[in-house]
């Protein structure tokens, strides 16, 4: 392990203000988009609204690394640049999704455990060759009745740490993605406890596995109530929930965290970023980004609709929630900069 490589690598990807956008949809999640949108969903089509992304003007202004499918990264544009060299060439790092998806807990009803650990190694020297310099690993986390139980908690802590484990040894960047999903009625005081013992948990397991945490970068949600709970929390309050957690959990060597969206609207996603990196700017010692999917594309993909004569309109939307993403990280975004001038 190069530590300095993987401390370069961070630098760069939160250099200016930047932060991340996650294009790393598996394919039914992205085929899933693309019907919601009535666009077919083929192998093309995936092809043609990565490329739309990657080639958006202006797109490095906000967006230090992208994070790619196995697919995408194989695939190259209408005039067979592959796909990573232009992110590279724009001064944008790639980056790969390298878990294989989540499966069923085995004798834990409604609990996932993340796949993906078999040939890690192997596959990360082929990735490392055609330009990936981080790497993503998302575990899943359901909050529920007794969920999630600690067996669940242990599984997919274990898997994250093994794979930081490899990706650190090809001085590729981890990111750690441990998301506790919003789906449900629990509260946001409950988000807290479970994420707190969550990011607990996966510490103690990274510090005993020896990954550096100098050379990784958190991925994880904010401290929210669940989409179909009652409760109503104010932005600030969602921010100091989050922060608090965060303080309580995250070695202050960890130089940053690049929040998921995790299925709330783009403005949410930057009001809270906004007014986590406002209101605690003295009491946080890391970058506190972004490393948004839906918060950043979903407007874009909505108006594409899968046709080229959409592309144009598509990308100015794309770059614009992007740049509120960096507003956001900086701590100076209003709402007013919502109106796409
Ligand atoms: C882009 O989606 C990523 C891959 O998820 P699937 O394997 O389920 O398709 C996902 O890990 C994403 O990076 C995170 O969930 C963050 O996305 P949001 O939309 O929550 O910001």
């Amino acid at each position: 392990m190069d530590k300095q490589i993987l401390k370069d690598t961070i630098k760069q990807v939160f250099s200016n203000g930047k932060g991340i956008l996650a294009m790393d949809e598996s394919n039914p999640t992205c085929n899933k988009r693309f019907a919601a949108n009535g666009i077919p969903e083929t192998e093309e089509m995936r092809r043609k609204y990565r490329q739309l992304i990657v080639s958006t003007p202006g797109l490095n202004e906000s967006i230090g690394g992208a994070i790619l499918s196995d697919e995408t990264i194989r695939q190259k544009t209408d005039d067979g640049q592959p796909m990573a060299d232009l992110l590279t060439h724009a001064g944008i790092i790639p980056g790969i999704k390298v878990d294989m998806s989540t499966t069923s807990l085995s004798g834990f009803p409604n609990e996932k455990i993340t796949e993906g650990l078999d040939g890690l190694r192997e596959r990360l020297a082929e990735y490392k060759k055609v330009g990936a310099r981080f790497a993503k690993w998302r575990a899943v986390i359901t909050i529920g009745n007794d969920i999630p139980t600690r067996a669940c908690i242990k599984a997919n802590v274990n898997a994250l740490t093994m794979y930081a484990t490899l990706c650190q040894e090809a001085d590729i960047v981890p990111i750690v993605e441990p998301e506790i999903l919003m789906d449900g009625n629990h509260s946001m005081q409950r988000c807290y406890e479970v994420t707190e013992e969550v990011l607990k948990t996966l510490f103690y397991h990274l510090y005993e596995f020896k990954v550096d945490f100098e050379g990784m970068i958190l991925k994880p949600n904010m401290v929210i109530a669940g989409k179909e709970s009652e409760e109503r929390n104010s932005v600030d309050a969602v921010a100091q929930a989050t922060a608090n957690c965060l303080l309580a959990s995250v070695p202050a060597t960890v130089p940053a965290i690049a929040f998921l969206s995790g299925g709330q609207s783009p403005q949410k996603a930057c009001e809270h970023l906004n007014a986590i990196n406002k209101n605690f700017k003295d009491q946080l010692p890391w970058i506190v980004a972004f490393s948004f999917a839906r918060a950043i594309q979903q407007p874009c993909l909505d108006a594409w609709k899968g046709r080229d004569s959409n592309i144009e309109f598509a990308q100015k939307l794309l770059y614009h929630r992007a740049k509120l993403s960096t507003v956001a990280r900086l701590g100076t975004y209003n709402s007013k900069m919502e109106d796409l001038r």
